[in-house]
């Protein structure tokens, strides 16, 4: 009776202590803690992740670069983009309406994550319809609310098509970047498709590495206060401040 006893209290420490290490705040994130995304559209793209924009195209049109930023992951990590295929918006065509353009997107974080036919993808603006380019007419449906939202419901959306490299045909920066893995992706057609959704959520880091969730650090002081250590101005006063 007492060995149950004293098995029972030592249960309860044991508890006491994995409870108290569970709800220590973290360490504040380094910049050895993010990953970089590389991301190539034709023509451009915003990218969201866990519901945050994080990315915006730089170059809108021509010429075709690539963007490579640092992101803090936190798993599940939901990523949504917004992919343009640049187009008149009432005819679907370029260059003074003489071309119908193409679209394309890729994408590759340094966890291993890459674009390929599992992420959803959904038109929302395409044309010129059935390629007609004497009639040219453009079709759209409205973005859906909080597209880009984490608890959005994309189960009604279609996969996402895949293309080869040739299809796309990326321009130079594209090969200075590491995209290896990663497929071109849009929606089915990658012509006549202007403005594409596309989706995805990374369960846990593709590459197997334990990485630290840091959502939530503004609510709490993290472990080691403020700016004590790597700070240029040292000394006290500085807890807590970013
Ligand atoms: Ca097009
Ligand atoms: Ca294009």
């Amino acid at each position: 009776m007492k060995k149950q006893l004293l098995v029972g209290a030592i249960g309860i420490v044991l508890l006491c202590e994995a409870t108290v290490t569970a709800q220590q705040p973290p360490r504040k994130p380094r910049i050895d803690d993010t990953i970089k995304a590389n991301v190539y559209a034709d023509n451009s793209f915003k990218l969201y992740i866990n519901g945050e924009l994080v990315a915006v195209d730089s170059i809108s049109f021509v010429p075709h670069n690539v963007v490579s930023v640092d992101v803090l992951p936190a798993y599940p990590m939901t990523i949504a983009v917004m992919g343009v295929d640049n187009a008149d918006p009432k005819t679907g065509m370029e260059y003074a309406n003489t071309n119908i353009g193409d679209g394309g997107f890729i994408l590759k974080l340094g966890d291993g994550t890459v674009t390929n036919a599992t992420w959803k993808a959904k038109k929302v603006s395409w044309g010129p319809i059935d390629g007609d380019m004497k009639n040219p007419r453009v079709e759209n449906i409205p973005l859906p609310k909080d597209w880009f939202a984490i608890d959005f419901d994309d189960s009604k959306w279609p996969n996402a098509k895949e293309f080869t490299e040739e299809e796309v045909g990326p321009k130079e920066p594209f090969f200075e970047h590491d995209f290896k893995g990663a497929k071109f992706i849009w929606s089915d057609d990658v012509k006549l498709d202007n403005l594409v959704l596309f989706r995805t959520v990374v369960k846990s880091p593709p590459d197997g590495k334990d990485r630290p969730d840091f959502r939530g650090l503004t609510d709490v002081v993290p472990q080691g206060g403020g700016r004590q250590r790597g700070g240029r101005r040292g000394g006290g006063g500085n807890r807590g401040r970013n």
